[in-house]
């Protein structure tokens, strides 16, 4: 069977904790989208980790941690990592690469930094990993596969002097940086072929088999439906789906194996980049909760900026459950909230004088304003608690609230960063 473990909000949500969690009784651990934008955030008994590219579910032995065909692979960020994880004595279990995968190219971080750059005060505030450059290209069929590593050179140097001269035109033209060379693309591919190669496979049929032969499969989204191409707040999003439903595709595995979708749900909002936010906070109330957050606080896991910190977003969230067809949830950071004498729940949108409770599309949802409802807060450190009726009432009334206004079962609730911080309902 295959349960995914994906993201309502905008990404951040906690999703790497639950993966770990989830991970130590799954057979293969899968990213299907992303690139290492993504910084999971965990913590167990191998210390503190901030993965970006492996699955989260590396720290399990005996799994299989797999990067699927919908990831966009960077080869020295990938060996970097691996190295971080064997530094710290982690016994990981086999780690294996899509030979469909594509591959992120020097060249596409470095335009991905000069359109952020040319953007000046418009830019989106991506993560500069060349995501967006690597998915325009895979789109517009310029991109490289795995596979295309170990292909024969002339075949490949023809492909190579085809991209220099797209990309050469918008370095001298647009951008006014360095071109490209053939010969330093080929000597980049010939690196990232020697450091790939123990690990590539053909995994969409490794996991067929493995789902034929009954294993657990579980596929590990990266930032959340808000950030998702098509749902997301366009253009404000990144370049591949973060969708339960892409799962299916990213992976190479029927869609309807799909059973258990884990939609990760944020007990407040935060969101990194540009983009519309409802609920913001701004002032000392963010300083507050931005310091007070995440597990250490707020701040990007691959970039390190501050993220924009909010009220909890009931119109955003319920969207984001829909969206993933979220068959759960499980509501994290509950625990951050602590201490607030009154908590606000946005419970709709005004836009034009008009409250409205359905997610809007990007142009309508720049003009809306938080409708707010208020909670009474819990006032103390729910951290160590065991069981859900442990928890003060008026957490669990938070937590009900939520439940009612995004309409799925709460089936999980974390209360700290920790792999045992985890209330199961
Ligand atoms: P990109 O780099 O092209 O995917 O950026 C496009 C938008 O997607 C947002 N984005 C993220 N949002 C939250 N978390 C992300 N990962 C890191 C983390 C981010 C960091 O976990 O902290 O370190 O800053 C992530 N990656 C991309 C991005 O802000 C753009 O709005
Ligand atoms: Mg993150």
């Amino acid at each position: 069977m295959i349960t995914a473990v994906v993201g309502a909000n905008w990404g951040d949500e906690g999703k790497g904790k639950i993966t770990d969690v989830l991970a130590q009784e799954s057979d293969y651990i899968v990213r299907f989208q992303g690139g290492s934008n993504a910084g999971h955030t965990i913590k167990n008994e191998f210390g503190k980790f901030g993965l970006h590219l492996m699955p989260s579910g590396i720290f399990n032995k005996d799994a299989v941690s797999v990067l699927g065909n919908g990831v966009a692979v960077n080869a020295r960020k990938f060996i970097e990592e691996l190295g971080s994880i064997e530094d710290a004595g982690v016994p990981h279990g086999k780690i294996i690469i899509s030979d469909r995968a594509q591959l992120v190219m020097s060249y596409h971080m470095a335009l991905d930094a000069y359109e952020e750059e040319r953007l000046a005060g418009h830019s989106f505030g991506s993560t500069k990993a060349g995501i967006a450059p690597c998915f325009s290209d895979k789109y517009a069929k310029i991109g490289f596969q795995v596979a295309d590593l170990y292909s024969d050179k002339d075949l490949l140097m023809e492909r190579i002097r085809n991209v220099c001269s797209i990309k050469n035109v918008l370095l001298e033209n647009l951008y006014h940086k360095p071109q490209i060379k053939a010969e330093d693309i080929y000597a980049e591919l010939l690196e990232y072929a020697e450091l790939l190669k123990p690990y590539v496979a053909h995994t969409s049929q490794v996991l067929n088999d493995a789902l034929r032969a009954g294993k657990h499969i579980l596929l590990e989204g990266q930032l959340g439906a808000l950030k998702d191409t098509d749902h997301g707040i366009y253009p404000m999003v990144t370049s591949s789906s973060t969708l339960a439903g892409f799962g299916a595709t990213g992976a190479g595995l029927p869609p309807y194996a799909i059973e258990r979708i884990i939609t990760v749900v944020k007990a407040y909002s935060s969101a990194v980049g540009a983009g519309a936010f409802v609920s913001e906070l701004f002032g000392d109330e963010a300083d507050e909760l931005r310091k007070r957050g995440g597990d250490g606080g707020e701040f990007g896991v691959t970039t390190g900026r501050p993220r924009r910190v909010g009220w909890f977003d009931a119109v955003a969230t319920r969207y984001g459950c829909m969206m993933q067809g979220a068959t759960e949830v499980a509501v994290t950071v509950v625990d951050v909230l602590g201490y607030l004498d009154e908590l606000k729940i946005c419970v709709g949108y005004e836009i034009d004088g008009k409250v409205i409770k359905d997610f809007p599309n990007t142009p309508l949802l720049e003009k809306a304003k938080p409708v707010y409802e208020t909670l009474p807060g819990w006032k103390t450190d729910i951290r160590g608690i065991k069981s859900y009726d442990e928890l003060p009432s008026e957490c669990k009334a938070y937590i009900e609230r939520i439940e009612q206004e995004i309409d799925v079962h709460v089936s999980m609730v974390s209360n700290g960063p920790a792999r045992d911080e985890l209330i199961i309902r």
